[in-house]
């Protein structure tokens, strides 16, 4: 199939827009990248974007939201999988790209918690999710040998820790051995390496000082 005219309007700290980053990168596929201000919405952005949600992928003049659908869009116009072929596994790996994205929710409110409860609260709900797939992980990529798109979800996950680390001991992977070691792979896949731009730590630690929380306060400021 002949590759359509594809951009990306994207964000430099949105994990969502890292998900399709990565299936474009892993598939090698042609594409132009536009990141936009969300705090301040461009007016041609607002026109097409139902959600106002990056990413968003405009192929030719068509508009696809929502990076579930972006990256399975991407994956199957394209030779190959990122997605197991037998339906119940494929099914798995799509269960476990949701828990990612509700991971994705309890980091932000790891970085909103306004006191230092709720903010080991969060911690501690962060460990006990590492936790549910300690039990079933068994090495390697999720899927053993093969990368697929559920590891390019918790790349981009992980490389929240890797700024996180920079900041303080918060012991989320003390009990999970098996997901450090995934990490330490996913961190050295060039996909996920390349789908920020360099100055992406930079960019988080300026986002995380303001958000006004406990991390920012108590433990950014010296930083
Ligand atoms: N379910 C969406 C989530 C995308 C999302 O939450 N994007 C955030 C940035 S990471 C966004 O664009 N937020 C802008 C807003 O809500 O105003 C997806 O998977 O694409």
């Amino acid at each position: 199939m002949a590759i359509p005219k594809l951009e990306l309007v994207s964000h430099h700290l949105c994990p969502y827009v890292q998900r399709a980053v990565i299936t474009l990168l892993e598939k090698d596929i042609p594409h132009e990248r536009t990141y936009i201000d969300l705090s301040n919405k461009p007016d041609w952005f607002r026109q097409i974007s139902p959600l106002g949600k990056v990413p968003l992928l405009k192929v030719n003049e068509e508009i696809l939201f929502e990076s579930a659908v972006i990256c399975e869009y991407l994956d199957e116009i394209t030779p190959g999988s990122l997605h197991p072929a037998d339906p119940l596994q494929k099914a798995k790996h799509r269960s476990w790209i949701e828990f990612g994205s509700n991971i994705l929710n309890s980091i932000a409110g790891f970085y909103n918690a306004p006191t230092k409860e709720s903010f080991e609260q969060k911690c501690e709900e962060l460990a006990s999710k590492f936790f549910w797939i300690e039990q079933s992980f068994k090495g390697g990529y999720f899927a053993g040998e093969a990368f697929s798109l559920v590891d390019g979800v918790y790349g981009t996950i992980f490389r929240y820790f890797d700024v996180f680390d920079t900041i303080g001991e918060f012991s989320i992977f003390a009990n999970t051995p098996k997901v450090e070691d995934w990490r330490q792979l996913l961190q050295s896949r060039s996909s996920i390496q390349y789908a920020v731009t360099e100055d992406y730590a930079q960019r988080l630690l300026i986002f995380l000082k303001q958000r006004n929380s406990y991390l920012s306060i108590a433990l950014l400021d010296d930083l």
